[in-house]
């Protein structure tokens, strides 16, 4: 009846579950309607969106090698984490010459995942093609290229890592080798902010059955605003024609069904950037209030890689490496992963005891 009396109300996973909470006679009612009440507010956009947007077209190769890995992690109890890095961009055509991209480098990304597979983590990297990875991260451009020497005798060319780059690529090396023997990281990339949410939706699918188990790590900047599908032209926009006007619309909020639909049971860590210091924490706080997610993470543009705010319902934790850290090459995501595998040691301590 409830159901029925919701204007537009179209979610058949809610309805699902509502009757199924009503049959198991598990009511918890006020939980159902709060979840209800939720999706309501905002239902329509997101739904609009992924109606209008067509999956990627690697989309169902993606979607089996996400069922595969969650599946064998989960057999062996593994938690697992989806971490996500880099930023979307959205295309001014459809045979994409421009585009509106997010800022981010994907460094936050890649170190963490590092982070979290060496805590015993499987690794999701849901990325921006071309942003950084873990381990390669450490020799962008050409650093790679300058550890190594090649010596040439008689027509026998052997290639050999520089006796003073060990050191430094050692380490890295097995700690990679040991993460792709043990299968316990995936790379899937996006692109566009509509790539990123079909790839963001059917990684919480699987994860779904993680239940408490599966933690959401954030990280990517996604755009908030976006240009309808029929609305941008089929071809690269011509300078004859004048000057284009473009208009932005905002992006729905997916946070909203991802908490209370799509992960129920997950820990879910949103990451909040600013420019503007004061709005730092109000904001996050007002993600915390309006989604009812467990953690965010505050991070200033200029000063990121140097100091975050852990923000929880209770606390306010500062996160900071001094100056003399960052020039040793020193990642605070060691520190921000540390926080959160603790806080969901937490939480999977409370779900197991209910
Ligand atoms: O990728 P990166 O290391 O250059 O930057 C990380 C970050 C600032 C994108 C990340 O910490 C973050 O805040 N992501 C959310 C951005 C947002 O509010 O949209």
């Amino acid at each position: 009846l409830y159901i029925e009396t919701i204007p537009n109300f179209s979610n058949l996973k809610l309805k699902h579950l509502l009757l199924c909470s009503l049959k198991t006679r598990d009511h918890r009612p006020y939980r159902v309607i709060k979840r209800l009440r939720a999706v309501v507010t905002m239902s329509g956009s997101w739904e609009e969106f992924f109606a209008t947007h067509l999956p990627p077209t690697d989309f169902e190769d993606n979607r089996s090698l996400l069922k595969e890995f969650c599946e064998r992690h989960d057999r062996q109890g593994h938690r697992i984490v989806l971490v996500t890095s880099g930023g979307t961009t959205v295309p001014l055509e459809h045979n994409t010459v421009r585009f509106v991209d997010n800022f981010s480098a994907g460094k936050r990304g890649s170190a963490s995942a590092e982070y979290f597979l060496d805590q015993g983590y499987a690794v999701i990297f849901m990325h921006r093609l071309k942003s950084l990875e873990p381990f390669t991260r450490h020799f962008n451009g050409q650093k790679l290229l300058d550890m190594l020497e090649m010596q040439d005798e008689s027509n026998n060319t052997t290639i050999r890592v520089k006796q003073d780059s060990v050191f430094a690529l050692a380490p890295v090396l097995s700690r990679y080798q040991a993460a792709h023997a043990a299968g316990a990281i995936l790379h899937v990339a996006f692109t566009t902010v509509s790539e990123y949410f079909w790839l963001l939706r059917a990684a919480c699918e699987v994860l779904a059955k993680s239940g408490p188990r599966a933690l959401l790590y954030l990280a990517a900047a996604v755009s908030d605003f976006y240009i309808p599908k029929d609305s941008i032209p089929t071809h690269k926009m011509q300078s004859e024609s004048g000057p284009p006007v473009i208009q932005l619309h905002l992006v729905p909020k997916m946070l909203a069904p991802l908490v209370n639909l799509w992960v129920p049971n997950a820990y879910v860590v949103s990451f909040k950037l600013e420019t503007e210091e004061n709005l730092l924490i109000p904001k996050s706080r007002a993600a915390l209030e309006k989604y009812k997610h467990k953690m965010v993470i505050a991070n200033m543009l200029q000063n990121r890689h140097q100091r975050v705010l852990v923000v929880t319902r209770d606390a306010n934790q500062e996160i900071l490496l001094s100056r003399e850290e960052l020039l040793a090459g020193a990642d605070i995501e060691a520190g921000i992963v540390g926080v959160i595998v603790s806080h969901h040691s937490d939480h999977l301590a409370h779900s197991e005891a209910r």
